[in-house]
């Protein structure tokens, strides 16, 4: 059994995709052990994020992050990190698969609708920074 950390960003947040990528999850298999609506701060969002903060893209990311809120929430099952991953779809939208998420919900290689941790070192730092112990007892 894995968790990983999974959010609804602000472009899916905004365009009422929440529930369809909720479903999108159960059918999958994978359960919702936790889950809660934020507005990130500049500083929160660089938090996050911050083994970007060298990258090109750093400050755009940022921007986009803070510009509306997230659903953030820990996913668990079976290589569950591989999973979430495959559902999503390539970081870039545009170039996504139809039957992923990103190629249904997300616009382009910056508003891709999704997060998802990409190993079991950075799912364990994401659920830490989103949510206490007591939020993922089960
Ligand atoms: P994520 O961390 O959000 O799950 O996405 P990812 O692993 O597929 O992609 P990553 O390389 O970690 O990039 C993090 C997020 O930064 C934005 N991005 N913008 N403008 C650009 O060239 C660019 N490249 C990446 C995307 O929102 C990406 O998901
Ligand atoms: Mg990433």
């Amino acid at each position: 059994m894995q968790r990983t950390f999974a959010v609804i960003k602000p472009d899916a947040f905004a365009a009422g995709f929440q529930g369809k990528i909720i479903s999108a999850i159960q059918e999958s298999g994978l359960k919702v052990v936790a889950m809660k609506t934020l507005l990130l701060s500049e500083r929160q969002a660089k938090g996050f994020y911050h083994v970007h903060a060298e990258r090109p893209f750093f400050g755009d990311l940022v921007k986009f992050m803070t510009e509306g809120p997230i659903l953030a929430m820990v996913l668990e099952g079976d290589d569950a990190i591989k999973r979430w991953r495959d559902l999503m779809g390539p970081t870039n939208a545009a170039e996504a698969p139809s039957t992923t998420l990103r190629g249904q919900f997300g616009t382009n290689i910056e508003r891709n609708a999704t997060h998802g941790s990409d190993a079991e070192d950075t799912a364990a730092f994401e659920i830490g920074y989103f949510f206490s112990g007591l939020e993922l007892a089960r």
